[in-house]
């Protein structure tokens, strides 16, 4: 009897305790990425994989949901790209915390988010392991993660490739060619190279970063005026559109039966079109993409993904802001 009893409370003293060496881990880690947000690899390697070994060996299936938690996703609403990282993510049903990275005021070009991603750019994802900074690599790490979309059923070869060639073409410099806003992405590229200079100068130790993305802002507004990049552009969207018309009136989705990381990086180039009102241009004859993109539209991740983006309101609440900031700044040349 006395036996059982040391042995029971043994038990509890142990399990107890491991609960709080692996929580008291996790409140340091959480302390040292709140008070270091920027630089969330700064707390040692072996804490980190002491930590996650204590869950995994002690909590068991949990440790999976703790990984989960720890995705940060950095994220601008209204952008093409991140918005095919953030379905991804949505579909798979991933725990992330989303951050909102603001691409026109100059705040993804401070030091602390170059640091985290060089190119200045949403989307980024970090992970427990590493930083993502392309939405290519974000799709298919999150699909990586336990089971893909679609299972067995999809067809691997296509989706491989289909994300390939969608990834290639440049959603942005179609929407600053093809839509009203074209003026607006200007005036901020100009901008944002007056930020990128100035950060450049103040920032010794960064100036290379610096200066590769001031090369890739002067290229963005050179190829916004060179009819031949544009007009290949346009081909390229049409060839893509072609072949999903061809897939679509085959089966439901684009690589078979199943919705699929092929569907989820299509949707923001559909989304795009309505979204600088060249649906009719381009989709009038594509019937079977219509009709796809009303069943795209049902489904809980669109809503999360592009709802900022299709309430006029929301959308203007984060761009005027941005805008008289970016005036005032000219204004008084203090970038
Ligand atoms: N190759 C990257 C491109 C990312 C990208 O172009 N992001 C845009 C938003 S859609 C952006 O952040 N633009 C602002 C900038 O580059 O400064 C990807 O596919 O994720």
């Amino acid at each position: 009897m006395l036996w059982r009893n040391f042995y029971i409370q043994m038990l509890i003293t142990t399990h107890i305790s491991r609960i709080l060496v692996a929580n008291a881990m996790l409140t340091s880690m959480l302390f040292e990425g709140y008070r270091g947000e920027h630089n969330i690899f700064k707390f040692s390697h072996w804490t980190k994989e002491l930590y996650f070994y204590i869950l995994a060996n002690f909590h068991g299936s949990n440790a999976m949901n703790v990984i989960e938690e720890t995705l940060i996703f950095y994220n601008y609403p209204l952008a093409f790209n991140p918005a095919k990282a953030k379905l991804a993510l949505e579909e798979k049903g991933l725990k992330y915390t989303e951050k909102q990275i603001d691409l026109f005021n100059g705040q993804s070009l401070e030091p602390w988010y170059m640091r985290l991603n060089p190119h200045g750019w949403s989307p980024t994802l970090v992970t427990g392991k590493e930083i993502l900074t392309e939405s290519l690599d974000i799709i298919r790490w999150v699909d990586r993660q336990g089971s893909s979309l679609g299972g067995n059923t999809a067809n691997k070869t296509f989706v491989s490739e289909w994300l390939s060639k969608v990834d290639a073409w440049d959603g942005n410099l179609f929407a600053m060619c093809n839509s009203n806003a074209g003026g607006m992405f200007k005036y901020v590229t100009k901008f944002k190279i007056k930020v990128a200079q100035s950060h450049a100068t103040r920032n010794v130790d960064m100036s290379d970063l610096y200066m590769k993305k001031i090369a890739n802002m002067n290229k963005v507004l050179e190829e916004v005026d060179d009819a031949a990049v544009v007009e290949a552009n346009k081909m390229q969207l049409v060839a893509l559109l072609d072949e999903a018309e061809m897939r679509l009136g085959k089966s439901r989705y684009l690589a078979g039966n199943q919705y699929t990381i092929a569907d989820v990086i299509f949707t923001p180039v559909v989304y795009r079109l309505f979204s600088t009102k060249k649906d009719q241009q381009y989709l009038t004859t594509r019937s079977n993409i219509r009709q796809y993109y009303e069943e795209l539209k049902q489904r809980p991740s669109y809503n999360k993904v592009f709802h900022v983006s299709d309430s006029g309101l929301s959308a203007a609440s984060l761009i005027l802001p941005t805008l008289i900031k970016i005036f005032f700044i000219n204004l008084i040349k203090r970038y």
